[in-house]
């Protein structure tokens, strides 16, 4: 092997592991266009995590719930009570990140608005943030005509977060899930968000394992040419 070569394959690995660094970096909720919401309102299983609504006759809304070592704390426009509150695992009816899915139920009277953000975070016991994931852009939804108290879309973790927050919860199982979320159309209703679970497909988590045995592949090839460089 030329020394050209072995320093392109050192670089290779390089460039590939600081790209899957940044990918992790990147938490992403993904909207799951054919997965069903389940019925039943704020009260009903699955647990409310949040619950927004546009102040008056206001047409944007935007708030939160998050952890701060000894009790929620509520932001913005969101919902007292049994609506808005950060859950466990437990409380979430969930043992495996995977299967994580986040519920909406929107309300909007003219049956469209827009979800503009939504960020999961994860808290320890004193409120540090363990992890956190986020809807990548902006999404339009229409043909909401479910009224309140039927879900209308699924979210769900895609599988190198879900494993991310799989390893996070297995290092803290006490952790506490926090939402925020803004929309906008949504006039005159409130727009609310559950934690339940679903399959773990097609969010799948890939084993732990694995990651680490592709992680231990990128070191092994650099440091086989390493010890080639040397030999040279
Ligand atoms: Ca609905
Ligand atoms: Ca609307």
């Amino acid at each position: 092997m030329t020394n050209r070569l072995r320093t392109l394959l050192l670089s290779t690995a390089a460039v590939l592991f600081v790209a899957l660094a940044g990918s992790q970096a990147r938490a992403d909720i993904i909207y799951l266009p054919n997965a069903t919401a389940p019925s039943g309102g704020v009260g009903h299983q699955p647990e409310s995590i949040l619950s927004i609504q546009s102040p008056g006759s206001t047409s944007n809304a935007a708030g939160g719930v998050s952890w701060n070592g000894s009790k929620d704390v509520r932001s913005g426009d969101a919902k007292n009570g049994v609506h808005t509150k950060t859950l466990t695992f437990g409380q979430a009816g969930i043992t495996n990140a995977g299967q994580l899915r986040i519920f909406m139920d929107t309300e909007d009277p003219d049956n469209d608005l827009t979800l503009n953000s939504l960020v999961l975070t994860a808290y320890g016991s004193n409120g540090q943030v363990l992890f956190q994931g986020s809807l990548a852009a902006p999404i339009d939804f229409g043909n909401e005509q479910n009224g309140q108290g039927h879900g209308d879309r699924v979210f769900a973790l895609d599988a190198i977060q879900a494993a991310r927050l799989q390893a996070v919860f297995f290092a803290n199982p006490n952790l506490r899930l926090g939402l925020f979320a803004s929309t906008s159309d949504d006039t005159g209703s409130f727009t609310n968000f559950k934690l339940g679970q679903g399959p773990t497909a097609p969010a799948a988590v890939p084993e732990p394992a694995t990651m680490i045995l592709f992680g231990t592949g990128i070191a092994g090839i650099a440091a086989r040419a390493r010890r080639r460089t040397k030999k040279a």
